[in-house]
């Protein structure tokens, strides 16, 4: 299976996505895996341009279907230029955020059409999914105040209560694939929550 070492990592900001990729990658890397970690929006040259349009305050006017499609936009080049040759040379893709994070913070986010997105993520992806998703939980509260403060870009700009509809819709989908999706209390210490990916990389993985 090409995606068997495809993983991802979810969350609202500030759950530790950042921190759990450092850890887990400095793991592999020490049984001499090869691993490649890719940021979303971003990861190419046209991803990482999409992605200034996207956190960039001035754009008021940007429509929430226009949002969506751009994240996806971004997502299926890096998937085109990147995801597909790396897993094809058995390197560990890690990727800070996907499909799921577009699910949640657009379409539960938005209350838009959940099903629709879903088509077009299979559609952007070229149904690419990753074998195995970390999904870090944290309430919105945590998050703001993990991120201090820093200045917001458009999208953490939204505000508490729209960070919360995103958690929920993390939530869900986490239950819809139970058979992809870990669920991780982000609200544990950097190390435990990082043995408890550990534990599950090393039993699927066989190291
Ligand atoms: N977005 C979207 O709307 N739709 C989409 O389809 C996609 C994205 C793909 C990308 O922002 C924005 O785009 C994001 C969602 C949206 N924005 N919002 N809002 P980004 O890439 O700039 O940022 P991010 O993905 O939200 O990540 P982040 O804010 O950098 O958070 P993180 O990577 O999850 O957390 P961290 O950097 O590892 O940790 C944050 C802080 O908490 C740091 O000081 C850590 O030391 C601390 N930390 C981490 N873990 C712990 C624990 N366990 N205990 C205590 N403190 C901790």
């Amino acid at each position: 299976m090409l995606n068997n070492r495809f993983i991802s990592f979810e969350g609202i900001d500030g759950s530790g996505k950042t921190t759990q990729i450092k850890l887990l990658q400095e793991r592999l890397l020490s049984l001499d895996e090869k691993v490649a970690v890719l940021r979303e929006p971003g990861g190419t040259l046209i991803s990482e341009k999409i992605r200034e349009i996207l956190l960039d305050n001035k754009n008021i006017n940007l429509s929430n279907e226009s949002e969506c499609l751009l994240f996806f936009a971004s997502r299926s080049q890096l998937v085109a230029e990147k995801v597909i040759s790396l897993l094809n040379k058995r390197i560990f893709v890690i990727c800070d955020r996907f499909n799921d994070s577009t699910i949640a913070y657009q379409g539960y986010g938005f209350d838009m059409d959940v099903k629709k997105l879903e088509a077009i993520s299979e559609f952007a992806t070229f149904n690419m999914h990753p074998s195995l998703t970390f999904y870090l939980d944290i309430c919105s509260e945590k998050s703001f105040e993990r991120r201090g403060k820093v200045n917001s870009d458009r999208i953490e700009s939204k505000g508490h209560q729209y960070l919360e509809k995103v958690r929920q819709g993390f939530l869900s989908i986490s239950k819809k694939h139970s058979d992809r999706i870990i669920k991780i209390d982000a609200s544990l210490t950097k190390q435990e929550i990082s043995e408890s990916i550990w534990l599950t990389v090393k039993e699927k993985y066989d190291f």
